[in-house]
């Protein structure tokens, strides 16, 4: 490999650097995303060029709260899907807190069986310090592994934020887990994250209460039924213990073929970059408002609106106008 990551720009040839990718070579796989995930020079001509080769990949979201087996799930499809010959992508967006790495490290350990697997790669991505929206990050990321020729990439993501869900909505089949007990009825849950669901799993079927968590999905679904008709299924699993997993990868297969049908996977492939365009037009006008606005001038200009020496609506008016000139 020739390209060296900062030296990569518009006018570098880094075109065998993506021959290299599409052939799954795995270091270039890695480069290509941290040139991503870091908005190195040339991010986006790398983006620009993997495109046309995006779009086969089937991109699955995974989310709940933090404990609810997301991470002992993923890892149960992703032994499923590898066993049906199927390459996969992982991408772990990690809550990194300050104070623990524990629940980071613990992933990596019980993910580590896949690591000698060149047919299974795994991502952790930081939440904090990413430079575009996180959201956005984590579809250029899919984006790399998609044109890297994987065959699905799975997104783990906590849900508990606007962040999140504006990541798994991304996603082409959202799964949500609940998981039986304290806090976890289904009143309890963002309504934000019921609503994205396509298929509902209950992990730790071992615990009492599955039956009632299942029955509360059932009648918030029968008082607001989805508006596309679909009626997302409920599936029960034992993640650790693999129990429930053929289920799951069933379920996902049929709403796969659902969205197949009547171009509905097309609409939701629409819906999706309508929301990733609103995002990367604001990413990029504040980008280029921040470039040429120093902190020292913020402060200047919104003292002066405080004393009333300045309108913000015209400094805001010639601030973008400029902008859009550069
Ligand atoms: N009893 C039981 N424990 C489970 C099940 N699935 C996962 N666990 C355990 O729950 C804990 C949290 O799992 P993890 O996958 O890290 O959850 P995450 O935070 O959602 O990614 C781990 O100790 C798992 O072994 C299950 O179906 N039943
Ligand atoms: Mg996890």
């Amino acid at each position: 490999m020739c390209i060296t990551l900062n030296g990569l720009s518009s006018s570098t040839p880094w075109q065998p650097w993506l021959e290299e990718l599409r052939a799954g070579d795995v270091r270039a796989l890695a480069r290509a995303i941290s040139v991503v995930e870091n908005h190195a020079p040339g991010w986006q001509e790398l983006l620009k060029g993997l495109f046309p080769h995006t779009g086969r990949a089937r991109i699955l979201g995974l989310t709940g709260a933090p404990g609810a087996g997301k991470s002992t799930l993923v890892d149960q499809l992703a032994r499923h899907y590898r066993k049906a010959g199927r390459s996969l992508g992982i991408i772990a967006v990690d809550p990194s807190s300050p104070y623990t790495g524990g629940a980071i490290l613990g992933d990596r350990i019980r993910m580590q069986e896949h690591f000698a697997d060149a047919g299974i790669y795994i991502r952790s991505m930081a939440t904090r310090g990413s430079l575009g929206g996180l959201a956005q990050t984590t579809s250029d990321v899919a984006a790399v592994l998609d044109a890297s020729g994987r065959d699905m990439v799975l997104i783990e993501t906590v849900g508990v934020g606007q962040d999140e869900v504006d990541i798994v909505r991304l996603a082409e089949t959202t799964i949500v887990i609940l998981v039986p007990g304290m806090g976890d009825d289904v009143q309890s849950i963002k309504a934000g994250i019921m609503e994205i669901a396509d298929i509902f799993v209950i992990n730790k079927s071992d615990h009492e209460g599955a039956e009632r968590v299942e029955r509360e999905i059932r009648s918030m679904q029968s008082l607001a039924p989805r508006s596309d008709g679909w009626t997302p299924p409920v599936v029960k699993t034992i993640a650790s213990q693999g129990a429930g997993i053929a289920e799951l990868a069933g379920a996902v297969e049929q709403y796969e073929e659902y969205l197949r049908r009547e171009d509905r996977l097309l609409q939701r492939k629409s819906q999706n970059w309508r929301l990733r365009l609103l995002e990367m037009l604001r990413d990029t006008v504040m980008e280029r408002v921040q470039r040429q606005l120093s902190e020292s001038e913020l402060a200047r200009y919104a003292e002066e609106i405080a004393q009333h020496r300045r309108d913000p609506y015209s400094l805001v008016e010639e601030l973008t106008g400029r902008a859009a000139h550069t």
